[in-house]
């Protein structure tokens, strides 16, 4: 019998490695959403290079990219799991929705905007249009649900108001999708501004924790991280950095705020970034280990990848055929 679940899909950019943010607020979610959903995730190669990637570089970071979805829980005999440019599909639909969307939508993405000027020598076609590969991503799978930061909310929007404008145009053809976003940790903010989202490719390297960080280094970010006035472990808005670590403290050890407050009463800000630390290293060592041993057996991991792009082209050629034949392009 077909899966009759509903599906979901989510990609991540081998634009570096994953950060506590990419993990918390995305990837963690995604091995659990295979109990109740037909999952398919991607490493999105072909979003990366809207900013300049070292081509060897960015090879190694996509293999990089797809052990540490497997270590961190997705499972390739339940779900689909593969490179994004191993499915040309993807841009070739991105041709057919650029044409479906306006210069307006795109101009109003926060996300470019934000881009534009960290990368002000290199804005490039790509970033402007990175959005519509992204609803490409999502419609050529007809996916349900898009689990994401809150951060790539936005884009998901857009995929929605493309594929219904498309639905509308040429009847219907498309899922229209729904971004999927968990209240907690929906955005981990960097440990050196605490204004400013956790990036991978935040120059700074204290601003992030990467998931293969070591554990000393790991406790060193957290140590030297960016608090607030006030020696206090409470939650308040006139404490972004204390509340950001507390939000991270929280979902490493599924303590609430009250347990939290309670547990740092007294005591100063150097035992609560140091117990923040440790927490993740408690979460990322068995991860990371996982992770050492899928890299370490190359075949296996080529396989799995293969076999996954295998899976994604066959779904993604017959929404592209259907696409094709809608809007009027002839097949011989
Ligand atoms: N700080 C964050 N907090 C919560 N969720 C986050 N995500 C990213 N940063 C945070 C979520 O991770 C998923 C994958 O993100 P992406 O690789 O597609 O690109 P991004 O959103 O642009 O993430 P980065 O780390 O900031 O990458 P760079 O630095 O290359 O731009 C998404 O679901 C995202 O919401």
């Amino acid at each position: 019998m077909a899966d009759q679940r509903e599906r979901v899909f989510s990609g991540i950019q081998p634009s570096g490695t994953f950060t506590l943010g990419n993990y918390v607020g995305a990837v963690r979610h995604w091995g659990p959403l295979q109990a109740e959903y037909d999952c398919i995730y991607s490493v999105v190669n072909m979003h990366a290079i809207t900013v300049r990637q070292q081509p060897a570089a960015l090879r190694k970071a996509t293999y990089e990219a797809a052990a540490m979805l497997l270590a961190s829980g997705i499972d390739p005999e339940q779900s689909v799991i593969f490179i994004q440019s191993e499915v040309p599909q993807h841009a070739e639909l991105s041709w057919v929705l650029a044409c479906n969307t306006m210069f307006g939508e795109l101009s109003r993405m926060t996300q470019f905007k934000d881009k534009s000027k960290k990368n002000a020598d290199n804005i490039n076609g790509g970033l402007f249009t990175y959005p519509i590969l992204m609803a490409a991503d999502i419609l050529l799978y007809n996916a349900h649900q898009v689990p994401v930061g809150v951060d790539q909310k936005q884009h998901v929007e857009l995929s929605r108001d493309i594929a219904q404008r498309f639905n509308n145009a040429y009847s219907d053809t498309f899922v229209v999708p729904a971004p999927l976003i968990q209240k907690q940790g929906a955005k981990v903010m960097s440990l050196q501004d605490p204004a400013a989202k956790m990036s991978k490719s935040d120059p700074n390297e204290n601003a992030y924790v990467a998931m293969d960080d070591a554990p000393e280094v790991i406790m060193r970010k957290f140590k030297r991280a960016v608090t607030d006035s006030g020696g206090e472990v409470r939650r308040a808005e006139d404490k972004p950095g204390v509340s950001n670590l507390m939000t991270i403290y929280g979902i490493m050890t599924g303590k609430d705020d009250a347990a939290i407050e309670a547990e740092f009463a007294g005591r100063g800000y150097g035992d609560f970034k140091e117990a923040v630390g440790q927490s993740v290293i408690d979460v990322f060592t068995p991860i990371q280990q996982r992770y050492g041993e899928i890299l370490a057996d190359k075949a296996e991991l080529e396989r799995i990848l293969r076999e996954g792009a295998e899976k994604a082209r066959r779904i993604a050629a017959k929404t592209l055929s259907k696409v094709y034949r809608k809007v009027g392009f002839v097949s011989n």
